[in-house]
Order: structure tokens, then sequence, then C-alpha cells
């Protein structure tokens, strides 16, 4: 994309309203434009992160064994009357009447949803295991929206649902997307803590959250902080290995962490006082097993082998997907701007030509453009009429991870720059050089 024709509205000054800085510079870099409180539109910018984000849950999802759907935004009550949510989901619910005068929802999450087309359409244990998931906006209306996208009332969310025959399959769906949401993260450039957690207006005993590390989180966490070290790597996981499955799951939550709710200072106590930390954490997803809650009050039931009809087994898994983008930068930021990690930056490099109209200069930028591109990358080309100090200013605010500075002077030495922006460190290459190396460091990042 050449930036003379992108739309990147970036704020020179900083917005008033926001308050941490994942929301100063999602608003400052263009990212998004708050519409109410709590909505936004995804500007270019922000959309094309969304979307990265959005493609490594999907390739996770899926590379767990989970099948993607899209359910609609807009439900009806009766679905949420069956549950018996309907009345206990309060004023966070976004009720809605059509020209029938007929109850709607904006939905919050989708239980009730899925349990009905489970019911809809599948009778027999053969039919199992199953897990279904989308990736769709969904409303509440939240007594106080801030920090921009960290805490809206429209989010977009990742909801995964998954139905099995025994409470042992069930758990078996529950430590796989333990492990699937682990890989999620990881690829993103993200620590996030699995921590034992209460459940909340969903249900059920058994449910952990993801934190990540920030001292802008809305979560008190307590931790031994030997946890943060645990890396999945590229450790290739057979999902259907419920052994190996379970040993990741155990590996990851063997270590102390708890949120408030669920803290415990006697066994806290317990982790050697070099490790015990206490700190704040964005919760970035969270999974839950409650069994029967849904299916039984629903009726969604299958006939097993001996022919006797039982209500199905359940759990729900949710990842905040558009929270991420704001997590994502309060955990890597300096005070220039947003440093993107590989695996989620909006564009794989910035190309900064220091002397727009000089005819070596903008040739070699050009060049430089479509070589990056015949390797399937996706760089941002300056080739504004702006002085150098502004074209940096920008790329350094937009937090692209690297970035290649053309100007006349290391074109008379056949060098353009390499510049890391987490690093800040340079070094001088020829162009070709530079393409390979960003390819290199790409095919790195799948
Ligand atoms: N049905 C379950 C799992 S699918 C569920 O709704 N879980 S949840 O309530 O924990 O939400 C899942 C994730 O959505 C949260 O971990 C959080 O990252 C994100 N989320 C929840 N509320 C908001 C909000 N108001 N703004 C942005 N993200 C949110």
């Amino acid at each position: 994309m050449r930036l003379s024709r992108y739309f990147l509205p970036v704020l020179k000054e900083n917005p008033a309203e926001a308050q941490i800085v994942s929301h100063r510079y999602m608003l400052r870099a263009g990212m998004i434009k708050q519409q109410a409180a709590g909505i936004y539109s995804w500007l270019p910018l922000g959309y094309k992160v969304l979307k990265r984000i959005e493609q490594i849950v999907h390739e996770e999802q899926i590379r767990a064994g989970h099948i993607p759907l899209l359910m609609p935004t807009l439900q009806p009550a009766d679905l949420w009357r069956e549950s018996g949510r309907y009345d206990d989901y309060g004023q966070e619910m976004l009720r809605i009447k059509d020209r029938h005068e007929r109850d709607m929802l904006y939905g919050p999450t989708n239980e009730e949803m899925i349990t009905d087309i489970f019911r809809s359409h599948v009778n027999s244990y053969k039919d199992l295991p199953l897990t279904l998931y989308h990736i769709q906006w969904k409303f509440r209306d939240e007594v106080r929206p801030r920090f921009g996208v960290m805490r809206g009332r429209e989010f977009l969310m990742k909801d995964g649902y998954n139905f099995d025959l025994t409470k042992e399959d069930a758990l078996h769906a529950y430590n796989r997307h333990m492990v699937s949401y682990l890989r999620t993260y990881e690829r993103m450039g993200l620590t996030a803590i699995p921590m034992r957690a209460a459940s909340g207006p969903i249900g059920g005993d058994n449910t952990h959250e993801f934190l990540v590390l920030a001292s802008t989180g809305e979560s008190e966490v307590f931790y031994d902080d030997r946890v943060t070290e645990l890396k999945l790597g590229t450790r290739d996981v057979d999902y259907d290995n419920r052994a190996e499955v379970l040993g990741i799951c155990d590996e990851f939550t063997s270590l102390y962490a708890r949120t408030d709710e669920t803290h415990d200072a006697a066994v806290f106590e317990q982790v050697p006082e070099a490790h015990r930390k206490v700190g704040r954490g964005i919760e970035v997803g969270q999974i839950f097993y409650f069994g029967t809650k849904y299916s039984e009050s629903m009726g969604a039931t299958v006939v097993t082998a001996d022919g006797s009809r039982v209500p199905v087994e359940m759990g729900s898994h949710g990842i905040g997907v558009s929270r991420l983008l704001g997590a994502l930068i309060e955990a890597n930021h300096d005070d220039k701007g947003i440093i993107w990690p590989e695996g989620v930056t909006p564009f794989h490099c910035g190309i900064v030509n220091l002397k727009q109209g000089d005819a070596a200069t903008d040739a070699a930028c050009e060049g430089l453009y479509k070589a990056l591109k015949a390797q399937g990358l996706d760089p941002l080309y300056d080739d504004r009429d702006e002085r150098a100090g502004a074209k940096f200013a920008t790329m350094d605010l937009i937090g692209l991870p690297w970035r290649i500075t053309v100007g006349p002077r290391g074109l008379a030495n056949g060098v353009v720059e390499l510049t890391s922006r987490r690093s800040g460190e340079s070094e001088e290459m020829s162009a070709e050089a530079a393409v390979a190396r960003i390819a290199q460091i790409y095919a790195d990042h799948p």
C-alpha cells in the first residue's frame, strides 16, 4: 500500500478522553473512531489488525478440530426464556422489539442459540464429539464502557461450544480449548496465563480465565512468576491424544496463578517469596465447563448406544478478539507508539523515502516495494511529500516492526537501512539483502 493513497487519519495531539496507552495509540494511529459510548468504527489500519487476529484464531481453532459457522447478532427472546436467562441477564442485555412487537435481543453470548441448532439436527451419540464456534459481534450494555476496545459495549468475540457424550469427553474438550488458546496467544506474541476463575452468568464450576499481565489490567492477579516463562514454542500438539493435551494443561496450571475471586492467601504463601508476585491482568479469554446446564433446560439430548436418551455435556469458550488489540498494545509499546509483534502487524514493513521526487530514490523505493510484494509481503510505502522526521514519527506511531529507509546518500554506496522498531537498531545492507531478511523473518512467523 502507498501511504499517499491510504486512509490513515493519524492525530498529532493526545485525545483527552483516552486514559490508557492502548486507547490513546489506537485513536492517534487512526485505527478506530468512537461512534457512541463503547461502540467503534474500525478504520482501515485497525480493521487490518483485527482481521489478522481473527485469522490466527480461526487457524488455531481449525487445527484443534473445531468447526466454524456463523450465527446472527440478533436473537429471539424466546430461546433465552427456555434457559431462564432472559430474566437473569439483567440490564447488560440490549432488548429490542421488532415491528410485530416480538421480543428480540442483541446477543451477549450464544449458548442458547447453539443449543437450539444442536437439538434441531443432532440426535445420536454417533455424531459426537462436536465443537462449533463462530467469530461474531456481541453487545453487552456495560455500566462503565471504558478504555476503548478493552471494555466496549459492542465487541468481537470468538465463542465456541463443545457437545460431548460424557463428562470425561467434555473435560477433554475443555483441555483442548486451553491448549489451543495458549497456542493462539503465543502466535500473537502474547503471554496469557490461565488462571482458575469464577463463572458468573455463564454458569458451571470449572472455568479458567486467560490473563495478559499489564499494569492497566482490570483484574488483580496473584501468581508465581515462573509461570510467565512457560512456552509451547514449536511443539506440535496431537489434539486427539488426551494424555498429551492434559499434560500440557497440567504444566501450564501447576504453578500458582489466581484472580481475586479465587485467590487463596494460605496457598499463595507456599510459593517461594522470590517468585510471589501480585499484579494486574487483562482478561483475553475464558473457558467454561458447565455440563448439562443448557442441554437439560432446552432438551438437547442424544440417544446412547444402549438406546437411552441423555442430555448432552457442554462447555463454552471465548476469546476477546477486539479486546486483544488493546491488550497487545498495552504489552507492546514505547513512548513513540505501538510496537506490533510480527504475528499481528498490519503491514509487514514500512518503506520510508527520504527524498520524494528525487528520481534515483523514487526508483529505488519502487523497486523495493515491488520486490517485497513479489515475496508475498505486504509493505506500507511512505511516498508522501513530507519531511523525514514526520515520516519516522508516523512509522513509529503505527508500530510496523521493520522499516527500510531509502535516501540518496545510502544509495550512492549501494545500501538502504533496515531498522527494528523494537530494538531501534539499524543495519545497512543492499536492497536485495533487506528484502531477503524480511522474507526470512516472516517465514519464521507463519
Ligand atoms: N459464552 C462465554 C464463552 S464463549 C462467554 O461469553 N465468556 S466471557 O463472558 O468470558 O467472554 C469471553 C471474552 O470476551 C472475555 O474473556 C473477554 O476477553 C471478552 N469480553 C467480554 N466482555 C467484553 C467487553 N465488554 N469488551 C470487550 N471484550 C469483552
